[in-house]
């Protein structure tokens, strides 16, 4: 065992020999890959590991195959992104989902109604973001489950319920995501990879709204935490402000939409190219065709920051809306 490995790891290992199913060791294994070190003296000890998830992950396919049992919590991603909805019991996550998605989810003015996720797909302007609403923390049936939900989404929305004190509220499910690992980027801060965490950018929304307690609760929540997270307060079941909550859902995506246009002609607004925010001109090419990127001379881009048809470096970063005409 080389030493030095960082005190996270041991705790994921001690998760490893505790853990009685397959999916936790699966789980335990991907954090002890996550967090150790890559050096020379951890090559062999990553390839074991590697060796052992693939054999557990073998496992569990001939399990699901065999009794062709799905875990419900592995919600396969669709759309632009995957935005988890969470939140304490009966605060509206499945109103929401109701009301921002196709989605039909069980509504139900008693605590714990949701027992498993549920997707649905929320239009936004041009694109499609799936939406997934889950069963509330303090759920010891979802334990595991809610967290591979949780860490597997690309960003999160915290529903927070406007006729209780919402401070109270963030506190406790900043412990049920701290205890998982979980940490919410705050606003302007840079998403980049940590070992043994799962950085998210979060959308904290106060809900019901209609309710006439909720406004001094709204008002708190937004003088308390409006600098340092998105935040905003509606009404899911009187649809006020869902139009500016989907808004804000796309803007803690941190992605850019472009469109590809040939010369002479219009782009195609229905059908964004959809790349993390930060893209440049080249991964844009090589999204279109894999060998645009080495073949590309220079572009031309249409957009708000930029004279109509500008010339451009083929490390532009793109801005959101931008039309691009590849020149190879
Ligand atoms: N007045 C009002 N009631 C709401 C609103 N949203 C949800 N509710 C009510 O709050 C109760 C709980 O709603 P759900 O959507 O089931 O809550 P949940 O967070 O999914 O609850 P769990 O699945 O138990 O975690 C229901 O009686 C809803 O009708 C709202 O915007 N305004
Ligand atoms: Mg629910």
């Amino acid at each position: 065992m080389p030493a030095n490995l960082p005190p996270q790891y041991k705790e994921a290992e001690d998760r490893y020999r505790q853990a009685k199913t397959t999916p936790e060791k699966i789980l335990a294994l991907e954090e002890m890959l996550a967090i150790i070190p890559h050096h020379k003296g951890t090559d062999k000890l990553i390839g074991q590991l590697r060796k052992r998830l693939s054999q557990h992950k073998e496992e569990s396919q001939r399990r699901s195959s065999t009794s062709r049992q799905v875990d419900p919590f592995a919600v396969k991603k669709e759309g632009a992104a995957q935005v988890a909805l969470v939140g304490l019991p009966n605060c509206g996550k499945s109103q929401i989902l109701g009301s921002l998605t196709n989605a039909v989810p069980l509504i139900a003015d008693y605590p714990f109604t949701t027992r498993a996720p549920l997707p649905g797909m929320m239009k936004f302007e041009n694109i499609q973001v799936q939406i997934v609403d889950s069963p509330p923390f303090m759920d010891e049936f979802a334990e595991t489950g809610l967290a591979n939900l949780i860490r597997n989404a690309d960003a999160l929305a915290i529903v927070l319920d406007l006729t209780e004190d919402c401070g109270t509220q963030i506190e406790l499910i900043q412990e049920e995501l701290n205890r998982r690992r979980v940490r919410v980027l705050k606003k302007g801060e840079e998403r980049k990879p940590e070992i043994g965490q799962y950085p998210k950018r979060a959308l904290l929304i106060g809900n019901k709204a209609d309710l006439k307690e909720a406004q001094e609760n709204c008002r708190q929540l937004l003088d308390r935490f409006a600098k340092e997270y998105p935040v905003l307060c509606i009404s899911a079941k009187e649809n006020l402000n869902l139009e500016e909550a989907k808004k804000e859902i796309f803007s803690i995506l941190d992605i850019v939409r472009s469109y590809t246009k040939a010369p002479g002609k219009n782009p195609d607004w229905d059908d964004p190219v959809i790349l993390p925010k930060g893209s440049k001109v080249l991964d844009f090419a090589s999204h279109i065709h894999k060998d645009f990127a080495h073949k590309l001379k220079f572009a031309r881009i249409w957009g708000k920051e930029k004279y109509d048809g500008q010339m451009v470096p083929r490390d532009y970063v793109l801005k959101d809306g931008d039309v691009i005409e590849l020149h190879i």
